[in-house]
């Protein structure tokens, strides 16, 4: 019997210990690479939660970083880096992005991001506020918010703000939504319209996430957005003295807004007509200091007071509209005639060669509401004094 252990008892041909050798080697580099991925994991994994939990947190995010007071800076400026996607705004208005977006539609909402983004915002990081009445999803945060150039805030909605006031007898809104839903009234027997309408039109500017800015750009999910915006909107319209800059007008279906003119009479005196004609308001850049302004303030409450939100189903658009053509001179509206724009089931493209010629606008300038026997616009140029033939 051999009594040497076993080992020994090998003959090591050189060939078998470069074998052992490489294979020993492979396993190390392979446990070195385990543990690179595991620690990349924990690290990243981290990281996100933690993005998540801070975005969950309302108030200080979303700070523009220029043109702040210095009371916002020192309790706000910690927060608002842990929003900040690492470009920096460049913008220097005190605006925001804002959509009003249900979890549902998240599809939709990442696209108009990415066209507003490409168009516009990857130039000016302005931040985004996403508004819900319910809480956002963590997915919804964390895709919006992948996207977004900008800080990005998330807020709900205060329930009193998305609710039927006391003032509104629920039995006469109920029996006018189900006459409206007989009649075929577009969203005629919706409740959840209803508030919607009445949020943009009396809250959303009054949000808590939305005090700190001066200005709003609109966005609503699924919109097209077509040109380059290579200057600032909204410096733009402050530099004018611009209130309320719109894209696509048009006529409001009668039966929505049966006595919004009576009652605005009653509230503002005056004469004339109503002709039925609005800013298609899912776009607006608009001032918010208007909207918190005491005129269009009271104008509000008093439509409101007389529940026509429910009874009837008073849209935003008219509201802002009637407010605006009020309370603004007609010279602080504008029509941004460079952007091309499409809500379905309106597009609008500008009609000039240059916006074609230079690459700045993608879209079928032969499919355009401008001119639609819809469309209002040709009534705006008229009143604005806009000859087409020099535009
Ligand atoms: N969070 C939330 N957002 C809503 C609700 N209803 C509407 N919105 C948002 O309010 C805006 C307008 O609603 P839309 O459903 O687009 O209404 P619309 O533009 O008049 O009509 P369509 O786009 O043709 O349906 C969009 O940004 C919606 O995402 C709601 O119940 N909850
Ligand atoms: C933003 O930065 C770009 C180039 O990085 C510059 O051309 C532009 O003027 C800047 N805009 C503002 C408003 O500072
Ligand atoms: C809307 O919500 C704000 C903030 O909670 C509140 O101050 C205001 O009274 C509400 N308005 C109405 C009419 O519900
Ligand atoms: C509410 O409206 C219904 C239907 O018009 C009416 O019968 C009822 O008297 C109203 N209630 C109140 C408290 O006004
Ligand atoms: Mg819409």
């Amino acid at each position: 019997m051999d009594s040497k252990p076993l080992w020994q008892r090998l003959d090591p041909s050189p060939r078998i210990s470069t074998r052992f050798f490489t294979r020993r080697l492979f396993l190390r580099v392979l446990s070195l690479l385990s543990i690179c991925v595991l620690l990349y994991n924990v690290v990243y994994n981290a990281e996100l939660r933690g993005r998540l939990e801070k975005v969950q947190v309302l108030g200080d995010a979303g700070q523009p970083h220029d043109r702040m007071d210095t009371a916002e800076l020192e309790d706000g400026s910690s927060s608002a880096a842990c929003y900040d996607t690492g470009f920096g705004q460049n913008g220097t208005e005190k605006a925001s992005l804002v959509m009003l977006v249900r979890n549902s539609e998240l599809r939709e909402a990442l696209s108009s991001i990415r066209m507003i983004e490409d168009r516009f915002n990857r130039r000016f990081h302005y931040p985004w506020t996403f508004l819900n009445d319910k809480p956002f999803t963590d997915d919804f945060i964390k895709y919006t918010s992948g996207l977004a150039s900008g800080p990005v805030e998330y807020a709900v909605v205060p329930e009193d703000n998305w609710s039927v006031p006391s003032h509104v007898n629920t039995t006469l809104m109920r029996a006018e939504m189900l006459r409206m839903a007989r009649e075929d009234i577009i969203y005629g027997d919706s409740l959840s319209y209803r508030h919607m309408c009445r949020f943009n039109s009396g809250f959303i500017h009054n949000q808590e996430v939305m005090r700190k800015y001066d200005w709003y750009w609109r966005v609503e999910p699924g919109i097209q957005f077509y040109c380059d915006v290579d200057y600032d909107p909204f410096t733009f319209m402050r530099e004018n003295k611009k209130v309320y800059g719109f894209v696509i007008s048009m006529y409001e279906f009668k039966g929505t807004i049966t006595t919004l003119w009576d009652k605005t009479r009653q509230f503002h005196l005056g004469n004339g007509d109503y002709n039925l004609c609005h800013f298609w308001s899912n776009f607006e850049i608009a001032s918010l200091e208007f909207y918190r302004s005491e005129a269009y303030s009271t104008y509000f409450e008093f439509l409101d007071s007389t529940g026509g939100f429910f009874y009837e189903r008073w849209g935003d658009a008219p509201v802002h509209s009637i407010g605006v053509g009020l309370f603004a001179p007609k010279d602080s509206i504008h029509h941004f005639a460079d952007f091309g724009y499409s809500h379905p089931p309106c597009s609008r493209c500008p009609q000039d060669d240059e916006s074609h010629t230079s690459g700045r606008c993608l879209c079928n300038r032969n499919k355009n509401f401008d001119t639609d026997s819809y469309s209002c616009l040709p009534r705006w140029w008229k009143v604005a004094g806009i000859n087409r033939g020099t535009e």
